[in-house]
């Protein structure tokens, strides 16, 4: 996580910086407390979400992997099948919001300024904008990033992680504490694939394998629509399970990482994850 650039810092969180330096004097412990501030937001904004009954899924990605266009092609194809709302997350522009609205589906924009990611108080403020009677799930669109967005707990239930065939099969590798919090892998942008031959569907599984990642990897291209049928049963199967969990008791934190990632919530839920019994 970037702590030394200092963006941890939102319009979210910012009052929450105490003008004297803290006990220590040290920007360590500033950041520290940002992080257990952020903790806190998330858990409330959790409450709200098993309140309302609604997943929320936290998409993460590096910038123009296919988020807003796996948006797009799930509210064409699943709409029959759940209701959705989406916050979408920038340092700039309304241009995603406005897809997703042109669909017909309630779109909330955040725009950070220069902040790289979303934080649990910029979320809290968009959640309380939308009329969540009727939804389903609530995607999180996180600023297009590989690295921070996975260390900022929204509140969310689950990670998905997107990866296009044009981005290279290391990613993974390279980006380990984005890859190992992912509740599910979505390899993107497939109807590119024959013109890009050096991007090998086997070794991307075994770069998520390597990080003791065991999580479910799907295939599909939001362009010509192949595997997005899969990737909605996955959806509405999770969607079920998140209903029938919070009839029993409130979702969990995400477990944080020794490298300050968090792994997502559904890791004691799923039946992909057979770690603990509901
Ligand atoms: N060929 C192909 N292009 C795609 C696919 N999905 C998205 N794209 C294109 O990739 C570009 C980026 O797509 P977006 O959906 O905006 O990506 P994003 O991840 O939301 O981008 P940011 O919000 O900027 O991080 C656009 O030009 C899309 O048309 C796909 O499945 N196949
Ligand atoms: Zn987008
Ligand atoms: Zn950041
Ligand atoms: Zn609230």
């Amino acid at each position: 996580m970037c702590t030394t650039c200092g963006c941890q810092i939102t319009s979210g969180n910012e009052s929450q910086i105490p003008v004297e330096k803290s006990a220590d004097g040290g920007a360590t412990s500033v950041l520290t407390r940002l992080m257990a501030g952020n903790d806190l937001q998330a858990d409330h904004n959790r409450m709200h979400f098993d309140q309302l009954g609604v997943l929320v899924i936290n998409l993460m990605s590096s910038p123009g992997s296919g988020k807003t266009a796996l948006l797009e092609a799930t509210i064409v194809q699943g709409r029959e099948r759940f209701r959705m709302a989406v916050i979408e997350g920038d340092l700039e522009t309304e241009n995603d919001a406005l897809r997703i609205r042109a669909h017909g589906v309630q779109a909330h924009q955040i725009t950070t300024g220069s902040a790289c990611h979303l934080d649990a108080h910029l979320v809290h403020e968009a959640l309380h904008k939308i009329d969540f009677s009727g939804i389903d799930v609530l995607f999180i669109e996180n600023v297009g990033n590989l690295v921070c967005p996975a260390s900022f707990d929204l509140g969310h239930h689950l990670n998905v992680i997107l990866l296009s065939v044009a981005e290279g099969d290391d990613k993974p590798a390279k980006y380990p504490v984005m890859f190992r919090a992912a509740d599910v892998m979505l390899i993107t942008k497939t109807d590119l694939s024959p013109y890009l031959d050096e991007f090998s569907n086997e070794r991307a599984a075994q770069n998520l394998r390597n990080l003791a990642n065991q999580v479910p990897i799907f295939h599909l291209s939001a362009r010509n629509g192949e595997g997005i049928d899969v990737w909605l049963d996955w959806m509405e199967e999770q969607i079920q399970l998140q209903k029938q969990h919070v009839k029993n008791r409130p979702s969990f934190r995400p477990v944080r990482q020794p490298d300050a990632g968090l792994h997502a919530t559904r890791i004691l839920l799923s039946p992909v994850h057979p770690v603990s019994k509901s």
